[in-house]
């Protein structure tokens, strides 16, 4: 499994002037829509996790920091996320979530149980292809944000190894810059922090910046936006 770690940029006019001096290589332009999914009451975003369908592929974002403080600017510019992509895993993973979450509460009922159960240990699923959503309905997730992205690729070389760079552009008006390194189970992270806060200062982009779902859901799902950020989630 690997561990995303990401820093957002303010992706302004000059950027691609800007990588081109430091002798990042564009490695390509794609188009993708995304769809992300939650139960109505939120209970994977709320937990920091996020359900992702990008053109058929599904991945879940789960948080791989846990909640302490931290206390030096590099690590409260970068996120940390594990990546799991196979669809058997993510699927006995959000289960469990809910799961363990609806175990907690009191409100749900025998046959509820029973579903979220049968997703886990995959008893329905295992023949079905990857866009079937009869899991998603068993587990009752909804899609909450969809959007388009137009994003530029970039890589750089740097002592330590490579650096990726995307220039996003999403459908609804919102651009921003993200710089990224992927570390394997067991990698160095603080190297990586490094490398990405290398990066950031390289290219003058130091300045923290919103992310596309957080300019998302403040614009087109207010009620969800104010729980993530009463949670601290963004
Ligand atoms: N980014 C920041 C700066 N703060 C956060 N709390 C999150 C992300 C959490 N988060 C919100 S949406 C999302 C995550 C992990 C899923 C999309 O992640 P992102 O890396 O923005 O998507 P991508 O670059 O793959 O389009």
């Amino acid at each position: 499994m690997t561990v995303e770690v990401e820093r957002k940029f303010v992706c302004d006019a000059e950027i691609m002037w800007k990588l081109q001096d430091i002798g990042a290589k564009c490695i390509g332009q794609r188009q993708f829509r995304d769809q992300y999914f939650d139960s109505p009451d939120f209970i994977l975003t709320l937990k920091d996790f996020w359900l992702r369908c990008r053109e058929g592929l599904w991945e879940l974002k789960c948080p791989a920091v846990s909640g302490t403080t931290p206390d030096n600017d590099t690590e409260t510019v970068c996120t940390r996320y594990r990546e799991i992509t196979s669809l058997p895993l993510i699927q006995s993973e959000v289960s469990r979530i809910i799961r363990e979450h609806t175990a907690e509460g009191s409100e749900s009922n025998s046959s509820q149980r029973e579903q979220i159960d049968k997703v886990a240990e995959n008893e329905d699923t295992e023949i079905c292809s990857a866009d079937d959503t009869k899991w998603l309905n068993d587990l009752n997730l909804v899609c909450f944000a969809e959007f388009k992205t137009e994003r530029c690729s970039y890589t750089l070389e740097r002592e330590a190894g490579a650096v990726r760079v995307d220039l996003d552009q999403a459908d609804f008006g919102y651009c921003v810059g993200e710089i990224e390194v992927l570390v394997p189970e067991g990698g160095d992270m603080n190297a990586a922090l490094q490398r990405i806060t290398g990066t950031a200062i390289l290219l003058h982009c130091e300045k923290k910046v919103k992310g596309k779902m957080d300019v998302y859901l403040q614009r087109y799902r207010p009620e969800h936006y104010a729980k993530l950020l009463s949670a601290h989630i963004l």
